[in-house]
């Protein structure tokens, strides 16, 4: 199963290495890695040595969509990712932009990005039809309820299943939207409008979203439940948590992890591959 993303592609079969998103965040509040890499040139370095640690693809982000986060202009927004964008497409990197926003998805991909990835999914009005009109790969997460507001009372009946439904739902927009299954990737958004048990119980049942037929990308790095779980109250302490996480989904059938910390994982990506289960 080859994922189809812009001139790129992806082999996501079993047999195949688990491909590694490195996350380049263009954000100055981003709870992580709060502000680190703002500005062109250290989001450009920052990048450089995701790609030297053995990422395939860098998610380059300008909106944080943590808990309670503001919100961001599309000014702003276009301001901040754009520039980085083009200049790492340009050096032939395989670029997915992190945005809701159909206005930044339609610029970056006319700036060289090969994917969107979309934490509501291409809800928005005009983001799916802003994907159509390429050839771009996307991501489709779920989220219960707006990142202001979604950690207040996330609630579910079956988690898993509900999740499973809503993103071959979205998934099936895509198609009759003119985005090719080829060119879909779904993703449970851990952490989006979730509590820790819904987030265990979604990382628990991954299998039944892989089974429903579309490749699984897991975002669990450095997220706050691996801190409730650890103890471990700063983002950028959470590297191991991150790593185990990443595993328990790919043991699972995730078959690309988006991860701030790129030779970690891939250290434990190489070992798994050769002893995992
Ligand atoms: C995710 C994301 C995720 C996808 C963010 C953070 C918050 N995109 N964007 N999946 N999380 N596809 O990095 O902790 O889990 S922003």
């Amino acid at each position: 199963m080859v994922w189809s993303a812009g001139r790129f592609g992806f082999d996501l079969g079993p047999a195949a290495p688990v491909v590694v998103m490195g996350i380049v965040n263009v954000t100055p509040d981003s709870f992580s890695d709060g502000g680190q890499h703002i500005g062109l040139e250290s989001a450009l370095n920052h990048a450089e040595r995701l790609i030297s640690e053995g990422a395939a693809i860098l998610d380059v982000g300008g909106e944080s969509t943590r808990p309670g986060a503001p919100e961001v202009s599309v000014k702003e927004e276009r301001a901040r990712v754009l520039p980085v964008v083009a200049a790492l497409a340009k050096r032939g990197y395989c670029v997915s932009i992190d945005t809701r926003k159909p206005e930044i998805m339609a610029e970056a991909i006319v700036a060289g990005a090969s994917i969107v990835n979309d934490v509501m999914a291409l809800t928005a009005p005009g983001a799916l039809a802003a994907c159509a009109a390429s050839d771009v790969g996307v991501v489709l997460m779920h989220m219960q309820g707006q990142p202001r507001s979604m950690q207040a009372a996330p609630h579910y009946e079956d988690v898993v299943r509900e999740v499973g439904d809503y993103l071959v739902d979205r998934a099936q927009a895509c198609e009759a939207a003119g985005i090719a299954a080829r060119r879909i990737v779904v993703d449970p958004g851990f952490g989006f409008g979730k509590t820790v048990a819904h987030n265990l119980t979604l990382t628990r049942g991954l299998g039944a979203l892989v089974a429903r037929g579309y490749p699984v990308l897991a975002g669990w790095s450095r997220k706050r439940t691996l801190g409730d779980l650890t103890g471990r109250s700063v983002a950028s302490e959470r590297v191991s948590a991150s790593v185990a996480a990443a595993l328990a989904c790919v043991a699972r059938g995730a078959r690309i992890v988006r991860v701030h910390d790129v030779a970690a994982t891939v250290d434990a990506l190489k070992v798994w591959r050769v002893m995992g289960v």
